[in-house]
C-alpha cells in the first residue's frame, strides 16, 4: 500500500453507499471467517519470530481515523510484514463508521495468511459484556439513516471471527486489555471465548489493567481485574514470553508497567480522552529475535503526533 492507495480507501470510506459498505463487511466477514476455521477455532494466533521480518503492533484507535490514517501511512507500516492491532476501532471518536471501512479494507488487501490480525477489544466483546456509551450504532444510524442499523448488526457479527491474543513464540504475549489471574496454559487463553462466561479468563483478557501491586483486584471499570506484577510474572512463566503488550488505557502513546513487564500501547488521541500523542510500535528483526522488554520496547516506539 502506498500514500494514494491510502488517501483513496479514506475518500471511499466517506462516501461509500449502503451497498458498497455491505459488500466490504460481507467479504471481510468470509475472509475473518476462513482465519478463524484455519486456526480451529482458537482466538490465539502464532507468529514464528523467525518467519517474518516486521511486525506493526497498533493500539486503540477508537473512531480516531487522522491517527489512524497516519499510522498506516508511515513506509515502515506499510512495509511490514505482520499488523496487528489491539482493538476496539469504533466508539468514542466521530469517525468511527469510516475507522471501520479502512481497516476492513486494509484486511481484505493483505489477503488470507494473516498479515493483518484484528485483535478482539472490549468493544467488540460478546452480547453479554455490555459498555458505555456504544455510539457505533448512533454513527451509523447518522451517516445512513435507518438502513444503518442493518450495517451496525452486520460488522457487530464479524466480531466473532476476530481473535483475542497473538503470541510471538518465546518473545510478547499481546492482548487487548490484560492477562487473567487464574490460567494454568496457553490454551486457557486460546479458548477463551469458548469457556465464558462459566469462566471469567475472555472477560479478563478484553478488560482487565495492570495495577502496581500484587495480586487481584476488582476493576473500577465494572469488568475485568486490576492484575498484579505477581500474575504478569506468571502468565509471562506460562505463555513462555518476555513482555505482555496491550492497550485499552489512554497513555501519551505508550506506558511501561510492571516493572518493564508490560507494555500499553494507545494509537489514538483527542477527546474524549486527554492523552496528546499516540503511538505505534515497530517489532524490527533484532527485536523479533531477542526479547525485549517493555522499557527497551519503549524507547524504540514510534509517536506519531
Ligand atoms: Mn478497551
Amino acid at each position: 500500500m502506498n500514500v494514494e492507495e491510502i488517501d483513496e480507501w479514506v475518500e471511499q470510506a466517506f462516501k461509500a453507499d449502503v451497498e458498497e459498505f455491505s459488500a466490504l463487511i460481507a467479504e471481510a466477514k468470509e475472509l475473518l471467517a476462513e482465519e478463524h476455521r484455519f486456526r480451529n477455532g482458537s482466538g490465539l494466533v502464532r507468529i514464528d519470530p523467525y518467519t517474518v521480518r516486521s511486525v506493526v503492533v497498533i493500539g486503540d484507535i477508537h473512531g480516531d481515523l487522522e491517527s489512524l490514517v497516519h499510522i498506516l501511512k508511515q513506509r515502515e507500516v506499510a512495509t511490514a510484514n505482520r499488523i496487528i492491532f489491539l482493538g476496539d476501532y469504533g466508539d468514542r471518536g466521530e469517525e468511527s463508521v469510516e475507522v471501520y471501512s479502512v481497516i476492513l479494507t486494509l484486511k481484505m488487501l493483505a489477503g488470507r495468511g494473516e498479515r493483518v490480525i484484528l485483535l478482539r477489544g472490549n468493544h467488540e466483546g460478546p452480547p453479554d459484556m455490555p459498555f458505555r456509551p456504544h455510539e457505533l450504532p448512533m454513527f451509523f444510524v447518522r451517516k445512513y439513516g435507518e438502513r444503518g442499523k442493518a450495517l451496525y448488526r452486520a460488522v457487530k457479527e464479524l466480531w466473532v471471527y476476530l481473535p483475542h491474543a497473538v503470541l510471538v513464540t518465546g518473545r510478547y504475549l499481546m492482548v487487548h486489555g490484560g492477562v487473567p489471574c487464574n490460567i494454568t496454559s496457553l490454551d486457557d487463553v486460546a479458548y477463551a471465548h469458548e469457556t465464558h462466561p462459566s469462566s471469567s479468563t475472555f472477560k479478563e483478557l478484553l478488560w482487565s489493567d495492570p495495577i502496581e501491586a500484587n495480586g487481584c483486584f476488582e476493576s473500577v471499570r465494572g469488568a475485568g481485574r486490576m492484575f498484579g506484577e505477581n500474575v504478569t510474572d506468571e502468565v509471562r512463566r506460562i505463555s513462555g514470553v518476555k513482555t505482555i503488550i496491550r492497550s485499552h488505557e489512554s497513555c501519551e502513546g505508550v506506558a511501561v508497567r510492571h516493572g518493564g513487564m508490560v507494555l500499553t500501547v494507545f494509537s489514538r488521541k483527542g477527546a474524549p480522552y486527554f492523552n496528546n500523542r499516540a503511538a505505534y510500535l515497530l517489532l524490527d528483526e533484532t527485536m523479533l529475535r531477542e526479547a525485549k522488554d517493555a522499557n527497551e520496547l519503549e524507547r524504540t516506539a514510534t509517536r506519531v503526533w
